[in-house]
């Protein structure tokens, strides 16, 4: 509508915080402090109408679904398990790029029988499995997957992998490629509606920014 339309940012702290400033920088948002050393979560920005939240990954569709953000900064990875419900997701920032992938032990034969797979990414592993037409069973965890190999949990795990340099430190490599991933804006689809004039402009300052 206005200017003066309030703006709330959802992004999480480390490589979408870090890679996420110099766009919105180009978009005339500069935050005030710094996540990684203040303890605020809501930090202020030299706009005094926009401001950041600054919650876990996995939560920033949650907030901008509910219009608690107007704006996210989410993984496709992250979007893809959330399923992008009241959410509309207009660009592609081309930032904190990895690729979802099928891991297991460096040299190892694929086990006989149903594989057991665990993950943090359920939904996107069922998705790819049934597509592959593969019965298998799913074990979720929400984090350090890589182990899970290791002490037999699980004889796969999927998971985003970037270096390869973590797989490879504990003996695993990379089998199968799912999905390239790459972080992307979303807006809240009733904020879009109420603040358009507002947030059309942050999308186009951010898309001319994108390398
Ligand atoms: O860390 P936390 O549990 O709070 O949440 P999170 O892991 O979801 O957040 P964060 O900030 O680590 O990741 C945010 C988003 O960055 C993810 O949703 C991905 O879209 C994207 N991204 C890009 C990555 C990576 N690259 C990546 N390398 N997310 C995680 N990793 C992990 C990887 O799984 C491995 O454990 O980082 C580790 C190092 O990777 P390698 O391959 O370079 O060794
Ligand atoms: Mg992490």
């Amino acid at each position: 509508m206005s200017k003066t339309d309030k703006l709330t940012i959802a992004l999480s702290k480390g490589r979408i915080f870090k890679e996420t400033v110099p766009l919105l920088k180009q978009a005339g948002i500069e935050p005030i402090d710094d996540p990684e050393t203040s303890r605020k979560l809501i930090l202020d920005t030299n706009q005094d109408n926009v401001k950041l939240v600054i919650i876990r990954a996995t939560d920033v569709p949650t907030y901008v679904q509910y219009g608690a953000a107007d704006i996210g900064v989410a993984g496709k990875d992250v979007l893809m398990e959330h399923g992008g419900e009241g959410l509309y997701e207009p660009v592609d920032l081309k930032i904190a790029k990895c690729k979802l992938m099928v891991a297991g032990i460096k040299g190892q034969a694929r086990p006989a029988g149903r594989l057991k797979i665990a993950t943090k990414y359920i939904n996107s592993a069922r998705k790819y499995y049934s597509q592959k037409g593969e019965q298998v069973e799913f074990i979720k965890l929400y984090g350090s997957m890589e182990l899970a190999p290791l002490v037999n949990l699980a004889d796969y795990i999927v998971d985003v992998v970037d270096t390869g340099n973590t797989l490879k430190a504990n003996g695993l490599e990379p089998l199968e490629h799912i999905a390239d991933i790459s972080s992307r804006l979303v807006i809240n689809k009733a904020s879009m509606k109420m603040k358009h004039q507002s947030i059309q402009s942050l999308i186009d300052n951010i898309s001319a920014a994108i390398k």
